[in-house]
């Protein structure tokens, strides 16, 4: 016997790879509903090799399906996730809207997989923001054996990131470069995306940091542990998919850079590549479609006395949006619902 899971935003980027990677995993599946708002209702997506049409969120009755997996903005979760759980329905949640309430677990299955049974107090478990979930899988192998003390990261985030939309603009502005009769002001974006970089993600806050930097800081913390102290820039660079992060780690114990690359190689969710040589790492273009975190450039910081610096590469939309949603459903359905 499986499970009835429902997809919550079935056309988006992120709910379209949902639908992929449950049939990737072979999540055992006994029923699926994709839902979609008004605007995109009657839209077929591909679950598997059946083909299914998006039914009407604002009317579906979640009553007597097992789990279901948000991912539409904070908006629309807000009105939509509180019915589901009402109705019984464990909700997994894409959204930033509940990953800050103490009561709701903010769960990375390779890091804090025991904060599953937390999913009791509202029904509702939430997923991280993706620049968070690819550092976390790397830095709490690490941090169990030496104690990370600070965290600098600097991120390279890909346009999907910001949906559909963002990717239109990327490649519309970078059509207009090589066409000069188009013109294609930023709408998504501050500025212009296409051969340029930007350091803003998400709103500015109080203290000169933004939302998304806040995120990594606060995520991190929730996940991995309260003491450490991360501080983030997250800039928005003109790839479509793939999210890259240069971190800098200071540890409390000295951590020899040999044995993080063995402690990262054995670690669940990475794969390590990482050749001293021309092209001995991962760019985001060879993540894209992939499962796991990649980390190369693993080396001694000899500026303080116990760094490490790596890179660390994943597919955005996988590990850090849908695929972490899906291991968080099997997870649930191995400790918790036991069906399957
Ligand atoms: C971006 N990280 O790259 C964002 C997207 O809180 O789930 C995901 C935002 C979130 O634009």
């Amino acid at each position: 016997m499986g499970y009835r899971v429902v997809v919550v935003g079935a056309t988006g980027n992120v709910g379209r790879e949902m639908l992929n990677i449950l049939a990737e995993r072979q999540f055992p599946v006994d029923e699926l509903a994709a839902l979609a708002s008004r605007r995109s209702l009657g839209t077929e997506v591909t679950f598997g090799d059946k083909t299914l049409t998006t039914k009407d969120l604002d009317t579906f009755d979640f009553t007597g399906w097992d789990m279901a997996l948000f991912a539409v903005g904070s908006e629309a979760t807000k009105v939509y996730a509180p019915k589901a759980a009402k109705a019984g329905c464990v909700v997994i949640d894409n959204s930033s809207l509940y990953r800050y309430d103490p009561d709701i677990p903010l769960i990375v299955p390779e890091c804090n997989p025991e904060a599953i049974h937390g999913y009791k107090n509202k029904n509702i478990i939430a997923n991280p923001n993706c620049s968070t979930a690819q550092m976390v899988v790397a830095l709490k192998p690490l941090h169990d054996r030496a104690r990370i003390k600070r965290v600098v990261v600097s991120t390279y985030q890909s346009v999907s990131g910001s949906g559909k939309e963002g990717m239109d603009e990327l490649w519309d502005q970078t059509k207009a470069i090589y066409n000069p009769t188009t013109d294609v002001p930023p709408k998504k974006f501050q500025k212009q995306i296409a051969f340029n970089v930007i350091p803003q993600i998400d709103v500015f806050m109080e203290d000169g940091s933004t939302k998304e930097e806040w995120k990594m800081v606060v995520e991190t913390k929730k996940i991995v542990d309260p003491s450490i102290k991360v501080t983030a820039t997250c800039v928005r660079v003109p790839v479509f998919v793939g999210h890259s992060e240069a971190v800098n780690i200071e540890f409390e114990e000295f951590l020899d850079e040999d044995e993080a690359r063995d402690i990262l190689r054995e670690a669940p969710g990475i794969m390590v590549i990482d050749k001293r040589e021309d092209g001995g790492y991962v760019s985001p273009i060879e993540c894209a479609g992939d499962f796991a975190t990649f980390i190369s450039r693993i080396r001694q910081d000899s500026t303080i006395e116990n760094g490490i610096n790596l890179w660390c590469v994943s597919d955005n939309l996988r590990k850090g949006a849908a695929l972490n949603a899906v291991q968080i459903a099997e997870l649930l359905g191995r400790e918790v619902l036991k069906k399957g």
